[in-house]
C-alpha cells in the first residue's frame, strides 16, 4: 500500500514522465546515452541504394520521386500483419483514437505514431533501400518526425464524390513561415502495401513542380487542379514527397484495399508531429544510427548544434564519403 509521501513521488514522477512524454522526441534519460562507436555502422548500406543524379534532380524539379519494389515480399507480408492486426483491434473496439468517433471495416483508418507498435514498423525507419535517399536529400541532421499508416477499404455510394483534399504537409508551417518560397523542411517516404498501380485505387494524388510554390489553384467545381495525375505504384514501391509537394489522398472506386505506411523525416531541431513514442528498449535495442532517426539527444540544444555523439549518421557519410557532408 503507497503512503501519502510514496504516492506523491510516485505522481512527481509521472508528471516527470508525461513532460518528457510531452517534449516529443525523448532525451535518452533512463536509457544509455548515445554513444558513437568507432565505426557507426548502417545495417545492410550498399553504395548502389543511394540517391542519383538523376534522382536528385527529379525530385527536386517535381517535388517526389517512385522508387520501385524496395520492399522484398517478405517485409511487405510482415508489415501488413502489423498494419491488420492494429486495425483488427480498433475495429474489434469499434472505435477509433483519432477521429475518437465509431468506425468500421468500411471506414478510412488512419493510425500515427507507428513505430513502437510493432519492431516491423521500427525496421524501416532506416530501410537500407530508401533511408540513403533520405539522407541524399536532407543531409545528416535528420530524425524521423512523424509516422502513420492508412487503410482505405473500397468505399460505396456518396463518399466517392467528395472532392480530393489538396494540401502540402506540416499544417501551420504553411501559414506561420513567411517568403516567397516556404523552406523545404521534411520529407515523407510512403510504402506501399497494395497495388495502386490504376488509378482509382486511393492513389495518392500530386501535381508535380507545385512544391516549388506557396499556393495552388484548386477550381471551386471539384474538378482537378491543372496538372494533377495520381502516383501509380505497385505493393512494394516507395513514394518520396517534398511536403510542400500539394497532394491528396483520393477515393477508393476500386474492389482492393489500399494500405500504405509513412515515414516523415525531417531536420532534429523540428519538432516531432506525433508523439513519438520511443521506449527505453527501442533505444537500447538500437543501433547510434537508429537512435539518432529516433530522435536520441545529449540535450536539446544538440537538435541545433549537434555533438559527435548526436549524429553518427555525420560519422558515417564521413566515413564512406568524406568531408562533402558539411
Ligand atoms: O492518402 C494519401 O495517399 C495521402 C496521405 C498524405 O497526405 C500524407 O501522408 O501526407
Ligand atoms: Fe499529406
Amino acid at each position: 500500500m503507497l503512503d501519502a509521501t510514496d504516492l506523491k513521488s510516485t505522481l512527481n514522477h509521472r508528471a516527470a514522465k508525461s513532460a518528457i512524454a510531452a517534449s516529443g522526441y525523448r532525451l535518452s534519460l533512463g536509457a544509455e546515452p548515445p554513444t558513437v562507436p568507432a565505426r557507426a555502422i548502417m545495417l545492410n548500406f550498399r553504395p548502389e541504394d543511394c540517391l542519383t543524379p538523376e534522382e536528385k534532380s527529379a525530385f527536386e524539379s517535381q517535388g517526389f520521386l517512385v522508387i520501385k519494389d524496395v520492399l522484398p515480399e517478405a517485409r511487405a507480408v510482415e508489415l501488413e500483419h502489423a498494419v491488420d492486426a492494429l486495425h483488427r483491434r480498433v475495429l474489434d473496439a469499434g472505435y477509433d483514437p483519432y477521429t475518437k468517433k465509431a468506425i468500421t471495416s468500411q471506414d478510412v483508418f488512419f493510425l500515427s505514431n507507428v513505430l513502437h507498435r510493432d519492431p516491423a514498423f521500427l525496421h524501416l525507419i532506416d530501410w537500407h533501400r530508401t533511408f540513403p535517399k533520405v539522407w541524399g536529400i536532407l543531409g545528416w541532421n535528420i530524425a524521423c518526425y512523424h509516422s502513420h499508416f492508412l487503410i482505405n477499404p473500397a468505399l460505396t455510394g456518396s463518399a466517392k464524390q467528395s472532392p480530393l483534399g489538396w494540401h502540402q504537409d506540416s499544417g501551420r508551417v504553411n501559414r506561420d513561415l513567411e517568403g516567397e518560397l516556404r523552406p523545404r523542411l521534411s520529407l515523407k517516404v510512403g510504402f506501399y502495401l497494395s497495388d495502386c498501380s490504376a488509378p482509382g485505387r486511393a492513389n495518392t494524388w500530386v501535381v508535380p513542380g507545385s512544391h516549388l510554390k506557396n499556393n495552388l489553384d484548386v477550381p471551386a467545381d471539384g474538378s482537378l487542379p491543372k496538372g494533377a495525375i495520381p502516383v501509380l505504384v505497385k505493393r512494394g514501391d516507395a513514394l518520396f514527397f517534398d511536403r510542400r509537394l500539394f497532394h491528396a489522398g483520393s477515393p477508393n472506386v476500386s474492389e482492393i484495399t489500399r494500405k500504405v505506411v509513412f515515414y516523415g523525416y525531417g531536420y532534429r531541431w523540428l519538432r516531432p508531429k506525433d508523439n513519438m513514442t520511443v521506449s527505453d528498449d527501442m533505444l537500447y535495442f538500437s543501433d547510434p544510427i537508429r537512435r539518432q532517426l529516433l530522435g536520441a539527444t545529449t540535450d536539446f540544444n544538440a537538435y541545433f548544434s549537434p555533438n559527435e555523439v548526436d549524429v553518427p549518421l555525420r560519422s558515417f557519410l564521413r566515413e564512406h564519403f568524406g568531408d562533402q557532408f558539411e
